[in-house]
């Protein structure tokens, strides 16, 4: 698995948590991340990895960094999507791609910033409201928390049931006003609008209720899991709303 890589400018935080997940005693040894299908996946890699910076010359994707902590991550169309709401619900529910694209979207424009330093303006997400869904679900009075998976088989995030009742928080099927592709966790992703890019976890596959918060995939390596930009992860980035 690879670490999330930190960037040349990057945080502290992003690697403190690097060097204390490998052991390592010294930057500039970071895994080189696994290629991925297309041109894109591939230049965004190899932005990660380049010394001389003139790859960031080259279109990358609108300065988006492509992070996947598998190696490869199984490709799902409209044939083959489900996302599965379950747990301490009245109603479980399994939606196909169809099903969620029928239901009323929101769209929203704000800037994206992920945990090692980059930042990306005004990108649109546009998806199902989180809290459409769960209220569909009927959440019992036990839940006080969401645990998300995905189809990557390794990945998941978690949000207090507040947190995910936002009307900033989507289950985001288009990026940037396009169908959500593969390599940003197409066909479906959430979108966490004020908190940190970790928390919009791609590949989504299953929300499920449980009582307490579980600690997501890199909040068990080190990642504050109140994620909010600019007042977590010892950051003072401007926040994102
Ligand atoms: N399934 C999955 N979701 C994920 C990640 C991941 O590795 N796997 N990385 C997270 C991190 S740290 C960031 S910054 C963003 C990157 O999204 P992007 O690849 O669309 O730029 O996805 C988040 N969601
Ligand atoms: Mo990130």
């Amino acid at each position: 698995m690879n670490p999330e890589p930190p960037e040349r400018n990057g945080a502290p935080v992003g690697r403190r948590v690097l060097l204390g997940t490998l052991g390592l005693g010294a930057l500039g040894v970071v895994a080189a991340p696994a290629l991925q299908r297309g041109m894109e996946a591939f230049l965004g890699g190899a932005a990660q990895r380049d010394p001389t910076g003139l790859t960031d010359l080259l279109p990358n994707g609108g300065g988006f960094r492509y992070y996947s902590v598998t190696s490869s991550v199984p490709h799902k169309d409209a044939g083959s999507y489900r996302l599965t709401v379950d747990g301490l619900v009245d109603r479980p529910a399994s939606y196909s791609l169809a099903d969620l694209r029928a239901l009323p979207r929101t769209r929203m424009v704000r800037d994206v910033q992920c945990v090692t330093g980059w930042r990306v303006p005004s990108t649109a997400f546009e998806g199902v409201r989180l809290s459409e869904l769960l209220d569909a679900a009927g959440v019992r009075a036990t839940a006080g928390a969401v645990r998300f998976t995905c189809f990557d088989g390794a990945y998941s995030e978690s949000l207090t049931l507040e947190q995910a009742r936002r009307a900033d928080v989507l289950v985001a099927l288009r990026m940037r006003d396009e169908d959500l592709g593969h390599a940003h966790g197409g066909p479906v992703r959430l979108y966490v609008a004020p908190m940190y890019f970790y928390k919009s976890a791609k590949w989504l596959s299953g929300i499920t209720l449980t009582k307490n918060v579980r600690p997501g995939y890199w909040e068990e390596r080190g990642y504050d899991v109140d994620a909010w930009v600019g007042r977590s992860n010892g950051r003072d980035d401007e926040p994102t709303t």
